[in-house]
C-alpha cells in the first residue's frame, strides 16, 4: 500500500482572487505531492509500511524518525490545509464552535488577531492553526516547519500553511496580507465546526 496524493476539494481556480491557479497547480501537484512521493519511498520495506498515514506520523515522532516524520507530517497538513479552505465559505462559524469561540477569545474578531499575529511571530516555515485542548478550550498556536497539533495533543481545527510556497506568487513577502485573505475570504468555517463537534481526529479523506 502507499500513499496517494489527495485531490483537490475544489477547482484549482476556485479560490481566486485570493489565492491563484499558479500557486495552488503547484503547491498541491509540487509540494504536496512531493512530500507524499518521499514519504512512500521512506516507508517502503519498514514497520510503517501499511500503517494510516496519522499513526505514521505518531509513530515517526515517537521513535525521532525525522525524515519519516517530516514527510508524513506535510503529507497530512496540507491534506488538511486544503479542506481549511472553500471557495463556498461562510462568514463566521455557526453551532457550537461559534460559543466556544466567544467563550475563549471573546469574540470572532479577538480570534482574528490572534490568528494573524501567531502566523505573522512564527519565524521561518510552518503552519498556524486554531485547536482545540484536552480541556475542551480552545486556543491559537503556531508549529515549526512540519509540526502538527496531535504531537502537543490538541486536536486540530483550522490551520494556514506559513511556508513561503504557499504565498509568495501571490502576495510576496507580504505574509499580513495572506494571513488576512486567508482569514477574512478563505477559511471555511464549516469544515472546523465539524472538526470541532466530531469526535477524534480531523479525516482529511472524508471530503
Ligand atoms: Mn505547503
Amino acid at each position: 500500500m502507499t500513499f496517494k496524493l489527495p485531490d483537490l476539494p475544489y477547482a484549482a481556480d476556485a479560490l481566486l482572487p485570493y489565492m491563484s491557479e499558479q500557486t495552488l497547480n503547484i503547491h498541491h501537484g509540487k509540494h504536496h505531492k512531493g512530500y507524499v512521493d518521499k514519504l512512500n519511498a521512506a516507508v517502503k520495506g519498514t514497520d510503517y509500511e501499511g500503517l494510516d498515514l496519522l499513526d505514521v506520523v505518531r509513530g515517526a515522532h515517537e521513535k525521532g524518525d525525522t525524515d519519516v516524520f517530516n514527510n508524513a507530517a506535510q503529507a497530512w497538513n496540507h491534506g488538511f490545509f486544503w479542506l481549511c479552505m472553500s471557495p463556498d465559505r461562510l462568514d463566521a462559524p455557526g453551532g457550537k464552535l461559534a460559543s466556544r469561540i466567544e467563550e475563549t477569545f471573546g469574540s470572532l474578531p479577538h480570534l482574528r488577531t490572534k490568528f494573524i499575529s501567531e502566523g505573522m511571530a512564527r519565524f521561518g516555515s510552518g503552519w498556524v492553526w486554531l485547536v482545540e485542548e484536552s480541556d475542551g478550550t480552545l486556543d491559537v498556536v503556531s508549529t515549526a516547519n512540519g509540526g502538527l497539533p496531535q504531537a502537543a495533543g490538541q486536536k486540530p481545527l483550522l490551520t494556514c500553511d506559513l511556508w513561503e510556497h504557499a504565498y509568495y506568487l501571490d502576495y510576496q513577502n507580504a505574509r499580513q496580507k495572506y494571513l488576512e485573505a486567508f482569514f477574512d475570504h478563505l477559511a471555511d468555517w464549516t469544515f472546523a465546526a465539524g472538526c470541532f463537534e466530531k469526535q477524534g481526529d480531523p479525516d482529511i479523506l472524508a471530503a
